[in-house]
């Protein structure tokens, strides 16, 4: 097993003293450095600072699952045929004629990192992110999950009305025997138009500790019935509507508890989600917007040392935006307003046609851009925001193809103006199912990672707040009291170097001095 589930790391070795191989792991001694800035007497000292890390990475990937809440939605239904295509190596045919199961979209699968430059030529040797670390194939993922909808997966493809009909014939068989676990479900936090849908409910209609230790089984079972060392659960369902955040209820881990025991109503599905989840020791991601991880519910997760990311998959618009504005800020243009509109017509966008659920969408597509706007104070005054305003209305004819029209409209040169415009037409759940697997994916390669400081005994796990996933998501998650990068290019490259330095690589560099010195 150890052979097969390794052959990853096998695609280069490190040739240094400060990283080690053994069977079991990879271990690099990694020396970071920061720059250290003080302020006195009107001015800054920059003072360079390292500091020394042990990273130790397991290279047996072992067997992994993922149970997905909300699995028989467009998602869910949408990433367990490709990656039944995946497995199968699919081929079909379209209009536009044949086409082969892919992982495009998933930046672990799909994209690639510099490894360093040829020695002899000195030109760029890029491999696949994959490779960087020991990294579980979606391919071999068990999948299983929830959905307050008792349609079997097959169905569910069908009920979405994503894919090729070609493609679904071929994977039709095998998913026609996928049938959701029964959930839980309290009908305020959804919108009533989702009611329809809900005949494969768990009995009662607020949080219990019953309901979390229904869950803890269900996910114990998962676990047992398919051999899985590890299982990531990700909430793949519906909007909910913010909890209130309620000094005495959600705000402390003792507190969340009892108001669970107590049936309190500003518990909402995906909060108990969470904790079953954490109380399993199993990463719990959320893929929607909604508060699901109230305070109470993050410091549950510290205290049992359990992976929690989210919020909202970023997959379209918001990605472009995230890129966008760092580009414009950076480019020291004055961007002063983005109006953000789209319409769509699948079962995500009905549930977003009521006010509250709407809100909690509203919320995460819209803070998008403060870390970027924030670092500028050359073109904003303190407290200073460009206006930014976010619309989405339902439009059933078009389904799961969203339209999003953006206008980001910029202050240039001497009080001139420029425009863009974009017009984004994205399948959706074509965009947020390579997310699933990465969030899936990189969250089981750090269940795998310790570190510690060069000199202590004691190996640790990153904080419980796993923020590298932030690049996959629209309001990332952070460790309480650090700060929030939304920048798309500081995602990416927070997440690459964190992995670099498991393997003893520096972090990827521009600086190309070899090209520019001779
Ligand atoms: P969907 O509406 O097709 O699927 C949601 C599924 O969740 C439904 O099958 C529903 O029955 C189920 N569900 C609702 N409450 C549940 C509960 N308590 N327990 C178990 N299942 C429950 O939605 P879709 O398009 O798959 O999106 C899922 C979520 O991901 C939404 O919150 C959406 O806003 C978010 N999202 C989607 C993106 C996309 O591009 N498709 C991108 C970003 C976020
Ligand atoms: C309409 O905005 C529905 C939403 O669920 C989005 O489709 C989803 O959040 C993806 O949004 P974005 O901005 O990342 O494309």
């Amino acid at each position: 097993a150890l052979e097969s589930h390794s052959r990853a790391s096998k695609s280069f070795t490190v040739n240094s003293p400060n990283v080690v191989y053994t069977p079991e792991n990879v271990q690099a001694k990694y020396t970071y450095r920061t720059t250290s800035v003080d302020f006195t007497d009107g001015q800054y000292t920059a003072t360079p600072k390292e500091t020394v890390y042990d990273f130790k990475t397991e290279r047996n990937v072992g067997k992994v699952g993922v149970m997905l809440v909300g699995w028989g939605g467009n998602n869910g239904s949408t990433v367990t045929a490709g990656i039944i295509a995946n497995r199968r190596k699919l081929e079909w045919e379209t209009k536009e004629g044949p086409r082969a199961a892919n992982y495009y979209g998933s930046v672990v699968m799909s994209s690639t990192v510099k490894l360093g430059e040829d020695s002899r030529t000195g030109k760029d040797v890029n491999i696949p992110l994959q490779t960087l670390l020991p990294m579980v194939h979606p391919n071999d993922l068990v999948i299983g999950g929830w959905d307050i909808s008792k349609m079997d997966i097959a169905s569910a493809m069908d009920r979405a009305q994503v894919l090729e009909p070609t493609l679904k014939s071929l994977v039709r068989k095998e998913m026609a025997h996928m049938v959701p676990l029964p959930s839980i479900y309290y009908p305020d936090f959804i919108a009533a138009n989702q009611e329809g849908r809900a005949d494969n409910v768990v009995q009662g209609s607020k949080a219990s500790l019953e309901h979390v230790e229904h869950l803890r089984k269900d996910i114990r079972d998962f676990k047992s019935a398919n051999g899985l060392d590890r299982v990531i659960i990700l909430w793949t369902a519906n909007t909910e509507r913010y909890a209130d955040i309620i000094p005495g209820v959600n705000d402390t881990a003792e507190n969340l508890m009892r108001a669970i025991k107590d049936g309190h109503e500003e518990v909402s599905p995906s909060t108990v989600f969470a904790v079953a989840s954490i109380l399993e020791k199993t990463p719990f991601i959320n893929g929607s917007p909604q508060n699901t991880f109230v305070p109470g519910c993050i410091q549950l997760a510290e205290q049992h040392s359990t992976f929690i990311g989210g919020d909202d998959f970023k997959s379209g618009q918001t990605k472009m935006k995230s890129a966008l504005v760092d580009f414009m800020i950076n480019a020291g243009i004055k961007l002063t307003s983005i109006a953000s509109y789209n319409h769509l017509g699948n079962n995500d966008g009905r549930n977003l046609s009521e006010q509250k659920q709407f809100r909690s969408k509203e919320i995460s597509k819209s803070n998008v851009v403060d870390d970027m706007v924030a670092a500028n104070h050359v073109l904003y005054k303190e407290g200073e925001h460009p206006d930014h305003c976010v619309v989405i209305k339902y439009m059933p004819a078009v389904g799961d193809n969203k339209r999003a029209l953006d206008e980001y409209y910029a202050e240039i040169f001497l009080g001139g103006h420029q425009t863009i415009s974009l017009f984004n037409v994205c399948e959706d759940s074509l965009l947020a199912s390579p997310l699933i697997i990465d969030l899936v994916l990189i969250s089981d390669l750090f269940t795998r990672i310790s570190w510690r400081k060069t000199g202590e005994e004691e190996w640790k796990k990153f904080h419980a707040v796993l923020s590298v996933l932030s690049y996959m998501l629209k309001a990332p998650l952070t460790p309480p009291g650090t700060p929030v990068v939304n920048a798309l290019a500081k995602q990416r490259s927070a997440l690459v170097n964190v992995m670099r330095a498991c393997v003893g690589l520096v972090p990827e560099g521009d600086m190309g001095l070899e090209q520019k010195l001779f």
